[in-house]
């Protein structure tokens, strides 16, 4: 997979991708994650890239110049499955949604800040609007590397353990159940004793039934 960040602070993205699972993933090819600034792309010599909005009121909009030729500049290298905008007012982020982008080759992603870009790069361009949910950022990029991370884990071979994927909380509509490692016992606390009972059908049981009894607890929405 290739994802192409479309933003006006790259260097927002310079920590995120370089550890860990995200790392590894681009060290062994399974991604690429190009960061373009959209500033380059300024048609104006003080290398602008917002102004005020036709409509008054405070804020700057993204202007459309620098976006679109940056974006035309892309589509003609490669063909895009999906070209995301980050925005507040997006679809919410979801598992499912993550699971879907995972299956794609090449993913844009523009990053809003300011109040946004101008309407027509949306209208023009953009294939999906997808917000991390109800609050408001600073700017999309942050939703955008909570995007790429999501997205980037599902990927077949990204995480070496192959079910370990397929256990996630939300995978399956349920959250995952309680994790236990050593010691079987500190300050008194115990590991449930069928966790080191060895008998692995009764612990899948139970590991049901405990992603079962939290997901009635914490989120009974998810089992509408
Ligand atoms: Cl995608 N952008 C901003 N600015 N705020 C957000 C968001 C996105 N998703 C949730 N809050």
């Amino acid at each position: 997979m290739r994802i192409d960040i479309l933003t006006l602070f790259p260097e927002m993205f310079q920590g995120p991708f370089s550890e860990s699972i995200i790392k590894r993933a681009q060290d062994k090819g399974a991604v690429e994650i190009h960061c373009h600034n959209i500033r380059d792309y300024s048609t104006n010599k003080h290398k602008k890239v917002d102004d005020y909005a036709f409509s008054g009121g405070a804020g700057m909009v993204m202007s459309i110049e620098p976006i679109a030729i940056l974006i035309e500049k892309l589509k003609a290298e490669r063909n895009y499955d999906e070209i995301i905008y980050t925005t507040p007012d997006g679809n919410t982020l979801n598992q499912s949604i993550a699971n879907q982008l995972s299956l794609k080759g090449n993913l844009m992603i523009l990053c809003g800040h300011y109040k946004g870009v101008d309407q027509r790069i949306r209208d023009h361009y953009i294939t999906m609007e997808l917000s991390i949910g109800d609050y408001v950022l600073t700017g999309g990029e942050l939703a955008a590397a909570v995007i790429t991370d999501a997205v980037i884990r599902l990927i077949p071979g990204v995480i070496s353990d192959e079910t370990s994927a397929l256990t996630d909380s939300f995978q399956d509509n349920l959250l995952a159940p309680p994790v236990y490692t050593r010691p079987a016992e500190f300050k008194g606390w115990r590991v449930p004793d069928i966790l080191l009972s060895g008998d692995t059908k009764k612990i899948e049981a139970w590991k049901e039934q405990q992603a079962y009894e939290r997901t009635r607890q914490r989120r009974p929405d998810l089992l509408k």
